[in-house]
């Protein structure tokens, strides 16, 4: 049902199996320190996830998109930071470089990328979330090389990355038609990281202010034509919606697979609660929403998979996923009764992990914004 081919549903077991006994033991640490350690990460790489996605000729396992969106689901129901850091990695540093860098850099960045080293997109900026095309960071080209100045805010795998993917403006008239899409190295000089930013939920994930100050690219770094970025960061995103309704799909069954364990063993009234219809129906309804969550999910990968045109699909993925996410872990939360709002228990960490489902990458207000453009441009009228 996943569209996994055998040998691919194979190593999913892998996985899960990795993602049970190393990764969720971790996770409440994860949390409260606020960083994945990097053991977990070299596993992550050990195990090839690193490499799976990126074709065999860049050194990778040439895996599926399907395949990277169950590794992310299967890494979420344990710990959704960790998740992040593959998921950044892969959909929104190697996917870009991949459809649109030139020979040269997909050679020079995604064997780094087979070799475990983390990528990270820059594209929000303080004046610039929802707008993505009001951007300000400025690139001007000085002799064959191109000058960056600006700041950007949010950026996911910030602290762990070695290169970003990073939208600047090469043409301030022309909007999103003058905007250019640059790979950076994070050592690269006048490049810093301003502050640390911290969150409700997936608090183990990186999250930073970037400054550029008079940091010099070389022309042969740009992914894609000059002034064409806006094409390629929402193509990424396109790709990158799908593996974040893929951790929300994630978030939800660990949160789900939580509350039925506790249910079906806390005892009220002489009986276990999940003897009384009121529960039923709560696990019913949450049981229902991740199944359609799961087959939005991969519905999308297999299109994105086929090289189809997913606009549509991946905005309703990550929107029904990510509303699914946050209403499951919120009932989720509820079942625990008094002991769910502590810390004692999973509940509330799955809870304010859920949140950010709903916001990055393009908030579901916006997703709905893109799913009715398309719907009506499709409908022809
Ligand atoms: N995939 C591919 N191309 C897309 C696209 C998508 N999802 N969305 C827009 N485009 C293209 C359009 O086809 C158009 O191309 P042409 O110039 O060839 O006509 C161009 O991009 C501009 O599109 P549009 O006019 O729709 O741009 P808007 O400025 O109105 O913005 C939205 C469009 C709102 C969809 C965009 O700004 C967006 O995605 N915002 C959310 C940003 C986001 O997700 N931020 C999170 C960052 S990562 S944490």
């Amino acid at each position: 049902m996943n569209n996994l081919s055998q040998e691919e549903a194979e190593v999913i077991q892998y996985v899960r199996r990795f993602a049970n006994e190393e990764v969720k033991p971790l996770a409440k640490e994860i949390d409260i320190k606020m960083e994945v350690p990097d053991k977990l990460i070299k596993r992550m790489h050990e195990l090839g996830l690193f490499a799976s996605y990126i074709p065999k000729e860049y050194g990778g396992y040439g895996m599926s998109f399907s395949f990277l969106a169950s590794v992310i689901e299967e890494l979420s129901k344990a710990c959704p930071s960790t998740a992040l850091v593959l998921d950044g990695a892969l959909t929104l540093f190697a996917e870009p470089v991949l459809m649109f860098g030139s020979e040269e850099l997909k050679k020079k960045y995604l064997t780094r990328v087979v070799n475990g080293e983390i990528g990270g997109l820059a594209l929000t900026e303080p004046g610039a979330g929802s707008d993505a095309a009001a951007i300000r960071t400025t690139a001007q080209k000085v002799g064959s090389d191109y000058v960056i100045n600006g700041t950007k805010i949010f950026i996911s795998n910030g602290r762990l990355a070695r290169f970003y993917v990073v939208d600047v403006v090469t043409d301030p008239e022309r909007k999103h038609k003058g905007i250019s899409t640059f790979v950076v190295d994070a050592e690269t000089p006048g490049l810093k990281i301003s502050r640390d930013i911290h969150k409700l939920g997936i608090r183990g994930s990186s999250t930073v202010e970037l400054v550029f100050e008079n940091v010099k690219v070389p022309e042969s770094n740009l992914v894609g034509k000059l002034n064409e970025g806006f094409k390629v960061v929402m193509e990424t995103l396109d790709a990158g919606r799908i593996g974040i309704a893929a951790q929300a799909l994630g978030i939800a069954e660990g949160a789900l697979d939580e509350a039925i364990k506790y249910a079906a063993q806390r005892k009220q009234f002489g009986k276990p609660i999940t003897d009384f219809e009121g529960i039923q129906f709560m696990i019913a309804d949450m049981g229902t929403q991740i199944e359609a969550a799961r087959l939005l999910v991969y519905e999308a990968a297999a299109r994105w998979d086929r090289h189809e045109d997913c606009i549509k699909i991946s905005s309703m993925a990550k929107l029904f996923a990510s509303d699914a996410a946050m209403k499951i872990t919120t009932e989720s939360l509820q079942l625990f009764g008094g002991y769910g709002y502590t810390t004692d228990m999973d509940a509330e960490r799955h809870m304010r992990d859920a949140k950010i489902t709903q916001i990055y990458e393009g908030t579901n207000q916006i997703q709905r914004v893109i799913i009715a453009r398309k719907m009506l441009e499709e409908s022809g009228i």
